[in-house]
């Protein structure tokens, strides 16, 4: 029997990689879009291009009957609930979008398992965040945070998710439905919205090269991010839906850099050299010519800010044989010479 997944937010970063993962497995793989799309949308069109085995299912998360349809039709043998606002600074601008769409969404879908009868059959898995966890003073971050360690959301879109983190948990010990959370630390890649500081510093990176951007203006350049590969986060994912008992797991990489960093690296990538020079909101990063390549805009600050993410992945290497596989040093340059190489086919 061929078996069936259902990946909603499969047009987001993390559900082209998975829905390509699963396809490569011999799955038959959905995955939802919301909003009017008939397969005549360029959306569609684009997201059907770029997974032409790929089934898609028009259901919004805020949509319980749409959803409880669409699992009724396809009786999927695991669901994937990718689908969130995931931007930790657009939602401190709205909160009560993302609290619909980040927490509440979570428990239509597991609702709508229910209610189609399933939740015997289908296992569930839940896209759960290290924002959930947060200030440095309430936990334990030099030794990473782990599946015991306390939570402290540090924003609206942690705070959401940590009502999905839960209301999973609930649902798998009041219903006894193998319903799981994957709690992954930063995951990027050539996919990434460019809304992403990563991405963010990749795009520009490409376009200071093709002399189309001058400089880069970024928020907290002392924040600290444990930023793995996207595409390696997936098998993590899958792993954690094949596992005997259904458990949550974190998955990271084990080490911590700042954005900072990343500017690093990302410019010697192009072969500029960052110098750093005066402090706080004047502080500029400037190249080995001194132009100034890097400024601060405090319209990137965030009300408030998870200054340090580490994560400890033992449970899932132990129990899962999962590891990370792109180093630090390889994922920026692999975002910035698919950026480099997208701006110059076009
Ligand atoms: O920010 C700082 C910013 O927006 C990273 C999401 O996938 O990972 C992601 O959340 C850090 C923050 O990702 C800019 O203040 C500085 O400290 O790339 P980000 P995030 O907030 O860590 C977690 C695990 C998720 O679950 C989320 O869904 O970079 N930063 N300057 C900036 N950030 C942005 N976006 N833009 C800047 O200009």
């Amino acid at each position: 029997m061929i078996k069936k997944a259902l990946i909603t937010g499969v047009a987001g970063q993390d559900g082209r990689h998975l829905a390509k993962l699963l396809d490569k497995k011999g799955y038959q793989v959905f995955g939802t879009l919301r909003g009017q799309l008939e397969a005549s949308h360029p959306r569609y069109q684009g997201v059907q291009r770029d997974m032409p085995f790929l089934k898609i299912m028009i259901a919004d998360s805020l949509d319980l009957s749409a959803l409880t349809r669409a699992v009724k039709e396809i009786k999927p043998d695991e669901v994937y609930n990718l689908a969130a606002i995931s931007h930790v600074g657009y939602s401190f601008h709205n909160p009560l979008l993302t609290a619909d769409v980040t927490a509440k969404g979570v428990l239509n879908i597991l609702e709508a398992i229910r209610l189609a009868g399933l939740q015997d059959k289908t296992r569930f898995y839940q896209a759960s965040t290290s924002e959930m966890f947060g200030g440095l003073e309430y936990n334990r971050p030099d030794q990473g945070y782990d599946e015991s360690a306390a939570f402290h959301p540090r924003s609206p879109y942690g705070v959401a998710k940590l009502y999905g983190y839960w209301i999973t948990r609930n649902y798998r010990e009041s219903y006894g439905m193998y319903a799981t959370n994957g709690i992954l630390f930063n995951h990027e890649g050539e996919n990434r919205g460019p809304e992403f500081v990563t991405r963010k510093i990749s795009l520009a990176v490409a376009r200071i090269k093709a002399g189309d951007q001058e400089y880069l203006e970024l928020g907290n350049l002392d924040a600290k991010r444990d930023w793995g590969y996207a595409g390696d986060y997936v098998e993590g994912m899958w792993r954690i839906l094949q596992q005997d008992q259904p458990e949550d797991y974190v998955l990271a990489t084990g080490e911590t850099h700042s954005v900072r960093d990343f500017c690093n690296l990302a410019f010697q990538v192009i072969g500029l050299t960052i110098t750093w020079k005066g402090e706080g909101e004047d502080e500029v990063g400037l190249d080995q010519d001194g132009i100034m390549r890097i400024k601060i805009n405090s319209e990137y600050y965030r009300p408030a800010e998870v200054d340090l993410l580490l994560g400890d992945p033992s449970k899932a290497e132990q129990k899962l044989g999962w590891s990370r596989h792109t180093s630090f040093g390889d994922l920026v340059k692999l975002m910035v010479d698919k950026d480099l190489e997208r701006l110059s086919a076009s």
